[in-house]
């Protein structure tokens, strides 16, 4: 969109959306006057009186009055951008995610739109604040954790950059569940996200396309003599598309995040009704429906559920029927030049299953030869590697595909056959090798290894860190690195500045802007010029300041979640994400405990006085993640009971973790525990927003923490723990019993933990914990890293009694966090994968 104007196009005056005739598009692009005010203006009040219908204007009729009178603002944005990519023949790329993280979307659809400042003047006539009406909205929770909230980071950055990017996903009905803390205890709760209806979506049923699962497969040749392949008697089900605006900032492009509803087809129903099975007929449509009804939990681990297979064969396949419908529509049965145009990049393993799907839509439904539909498929296909856990690697039984999406088993099996003549011509006679290499996993169960499949077909496979993308060439995917090195590249991952910054720290964008203007919101990497006022006093003063205020907000976030106090004048020591064992949030609460033995035992000198705040959720199924929650709120629970702790020490657990509750948490956070067993954490993401918000970190030489330590300096991080080889090292030969032993305080802890006073009316029900502790097979190794995070916790309280230094090291971390603005991750993408302008 090379001739969009700066501000985005408006109409002057606006229709009812739907009740008058629309003007031609020219017509309106014509029209550019700088008439947001009026136009939000007029839609707000026309949607508050007419469109809503409500008795009394409370709160949540304002906030969806608003919401929808801001996606008016978009739609000819929106439609405009639709038209211009195709006149352009601008190259498209499909973001396949089963997770979309997108949180709330008011602020920063404002923000992006640059329509804040009209949007509280507005407000004021109806003596209601902006804020009021954002808390309304309910996140959209429709991901996990990082790998979510990086497809949404990278929505908002490739809208920013002008790309023609969609992403597609699946419309949940149930998001993220809602964590309640209930003594102590993770509690579920469904996550009805859509019960009041969601302004900013847009059903388009004309891009409906039909799924189909189960059946059994037929070939016939034809009367040239071409075998072809049927797949009948399938269970069909209706993906129905639901549109969602994606604004770039500033810059009038919006593009679109498809999101996929599963509904029982008129077909399917049909024929029921026809047999007179009415109930058997609603019940089909119920089984349809339940495709597209929750979310799966698991944050890097895969629970082989056959629903969850469904779900990734449903979005591939609605998706890329859409991708190819398009082409047709543009292009005619031509597919030569697809590629070219096209590139389909897979949010992990979770949407592989489209590699073959692809194959099928174009050997079966568009009737190209097999080689020319796999230079096609392996010419668009880029995958992304998010995790080198053994858990989280996807495998699913062939029986479950066989009975469940025979053809696609049908073509998997060739892909492979293929693939292997070449592994069998690059290593001769080595039987070991296919074997290993294979896309089947051979075994009791035989399995499709998803991954390999992925890495097969792409053209393009990435990691998220340097020593992630490291870790997969020389380990997991070693041998394809040899087999094809050109294939592997990395893309550290990074975070929008407009939420993450912009939005999220109104007073320290002030604050930055009144000396660097306002560049630096698509330009992250201007924010360095900050390094030259680290030492001005009075920016200094001012970034203090600015701080403390967000420290009081966040600790009447914590007052009202968990009713414990903050004390804005303590250090904020946060430790927010999933709760997973490689994470170690137990080494922190280990790390509190020893704080709680100093407190009690007088040894206070040099103590900083710190609030320690933990949150995250665990996935249902997994027992010692909950544990820990539990242990966390016991712990907490005991020491802000006792007096003696008060002036010193807090610790709370947030409940219920999620985008919003970070949009608080990261302004007002001092310091930043990213402490997971090396080699672990691909990368993370958490530790960017904090490090964007001038936090500082504490963290082992994991993910992108290396590279943040790359930036900033060692002087201005506090790096602890064993390295990855150290840790593989150490695996071979470890004794944790010989670390308690050798440091007093892990002793103490450990001493602690084991006499039940953490958990005096429930006896040992941390036993689980402290055996893992001691076990020889502790794959996280708590116990080796622990003296090493008490020495840095020392340096810690240390570099925050002298506020003067703790400002400066503050200030050299947000100026060195531009590499980690999500525009720069795509900015790589757009370069070395998808190749799109
Ligand atoms: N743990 C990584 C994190 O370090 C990284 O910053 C983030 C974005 O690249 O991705 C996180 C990650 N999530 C998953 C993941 C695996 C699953 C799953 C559901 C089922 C099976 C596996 C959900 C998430 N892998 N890596």
């Amino acid at each position: 969109m090379t001739d969009t104007p700066k501000t985005p196009t408006r109409r002057a005056k606006k229709p009812a959306a739907g009740r008058q005739k629309k003007p031609a598009v020219a017509a309106e692009t014509a029209q550019t006057a700088a008439m947001s005010h009026d136009s939000l203006t007029a839609a707000f009040a026309r949607q508050l009186r007419y469109d809503l219908c409500w008795d009394d204007q409370n709160e949540e009729a304002m906030f969806d009055a608003l919401a929808l009178s801001v996606k008016e603002q978009l739609l000819d944005n929106w439609r405009n951008t639709r038209k211009q990519d195709l006149q352009q023949g601008k190259k498209h790329v499909a973001y396949l995610s089963l997770e979309f993280l997108m949180g709330r979307t008011l602020g920063n659809a404002l923000l992006n739109m640059q329509l804040t400042q009209e949007c509280r003047q507005l407000l004021q006539e109806y003596a209601v604040s902006l804020e009021t009406l954002e808390q309304q909205e309910h996140d959209a929770g429709l991901g996990n954790g990082g790998l979510g909230r990086l497809a949404a980071c990278f929505l908002d950055s490739c809208a920013t950059l002008d790309l023609n990017v969609t992403g597609y996903g699946i419309r949940y009905e149930y998001g993220m569940f809602l964590q309640k803390i209930v003594d102590g205890y993770q509690v579920e709760q469904p996550d009805r996200w859509l019960r009041d209806g969601n302004p900013w979506e847009v059903r388009v049923p004309q891009h409906n396309v039909t799924v189909q699962f189960f059946g059994h497969t037929q070939s016939y040749v034809d009367s040239k003599g071409r075998r072809h392949m049927l797949w009948c008697d399938t269970q069909d089900v209706m993906a129905v598309a639901y549109d969602v605006p994606i604004p770039g900032y500033g810059n009038g492009r919006v593009n679109t995040l498809r999101l996929w509803k599963a509904e029982a087809t008129n077909e399917f129903d049909l024929a029921e009704f026809n047999q007179g099975d009415y109930t058997e007929a609603v019940a089909a449509k119920n089984q349809a429906e339940q495709i597209t009804m929750v979310l799966y939990p698991n944050d890097s681990s895969e629970n082989g559920k056959e629903l969850r297979l469904r779900q990734q064969y449903f979005l591939s396949s609605a998706s890329l029927q859409d991708l190819l419908r398009q082409w047709v529509q543009q292009h005619g049965m031509d597919f030569s030049e697809f590629p070219r145009y096209n590139a389909i990049q897979l949010n992990d393993t979770h949407p592989a299953i489209a590699v073959p799907e692809l194959m099928r839509l174009l050997v079966d439904v568009y009737e190209l030869e097999w080689d020319a539909a796999w230079h096609i498929v392996s010419n668009c296909m880029a995958y992304t590697n998010h995790t080198l856990l053994p858990e989280a690697l996807e495998r699913w039984p062939v029986r479950m595909l066989a009975h469940m999406l025979p053809r696609i088993l049908d073509i998997i099996y060739e892909i492979n056959a293929r693939y292997l003549d070449e592994v069998a011509h690059r290593w001769p006679g080595d039987v070991a090798k296919l074997r290993q290499m294979s896309i089947i996993e051979e075994g009791d169960e035989p399995a499709v290894r998803m991954a390999y499949l992925a890495i097969v077909a792409s053209y393009s496979v990435n990691g998220v860190a340097a020593l992630h993308t490291q870790l997969l060439t020389t380990g997991l995917f070693r041998d394809f690195h040899e087999l094809w090195p050109a294939k592997f590249n990395n893309r550290t991952n990074g975070v929008t500045p407009r939420r993450w910054l912009a939005y999220c720290n109104p007073r320290l964008t002030a604050l930055i802007s009144s000396r660097l203007g306002d560049g630096w919101i698509t330009e992250l990497g201007r924010l360095s010029a900050l390094n030259a006022l680290s030492t001005d006093a009075d920016f200094c003063r001012e970034w203090r300041q600015v701080k403390q205020l967000n420290k009081q907000a966040l600790a009447q976030l914590v007052q009202e979640r968990c009713h414990v106090e903050f004390s804005p004048e303590m250090l904020f020591d946060v430790q927010v994400k999933r709760i997973h064992e490689y994470k170690r949030q137990l080494l922190n609460i280990l790390h509190v405990i020893h704080l709680y033995q100093r407190i009690l035992s007088g040894d206070t000198h040099g103590m900083q006085p710190r609030c320690v705040l933990i949150g995250g959720k665990a996935a249902p199924g997994y027992a010692m993640a909950k544990l820990i929650i539990k242990l966390a709120n016991n712990v907490a629970h005991m020491i802000n009971g006792d007096s003696r702790a008060k002036p010193w020490l807090r610790l709370a657990f947030l409940p219920d973790y999620n985008v919003s509750a970070m949009e608080t948490i990261c302004p007002g956070t001092d310091l930043s525990e990213q402490i997971s067993t090396a080699g672990k954490e691909a990368s993370g993401t958490g530790n960017m927003k904090f490090m964007m918000n001038g936090a500082l970190t504490l963290g082992t030489l994991d993910g992108a923490n290396i590279e943040m330590l790359e930036e900033v300096g060692e002087d201005n991080f506090f790096l602890f723990g064993l390295n990855a080889p150290a840790v593989d090292e150490l695996r071979m030969h470890y004794r944790p019993w010989e670390y308690i032993a050798a440091s007093e305080a892990l002793s103490g802890v450990m001493s602690l933990l084991k006499s039940g006073y953490f958990n005096l009316q429930e006896p040992d029900i941390f036993a689980p914990i402290v055996a893992a502790i001691e076990s020889p097979s502790d794959p996280w190794m708590l116990a080796a890293d622990f003296e090493s995070l008490r020495l840095a916790q020392l340096e810690v309280a240390k570099a925050y009694q002298d506020p003067q230094r703790w400002t400066t090291m503050s200030i050299h971390n947000t100026a060195a966090s531009g590499r980690f603005s999500s525009d720069e991750t795509i900015a790589g993408y757009r370069d070395h994968i998808w190749h799109c302008r």
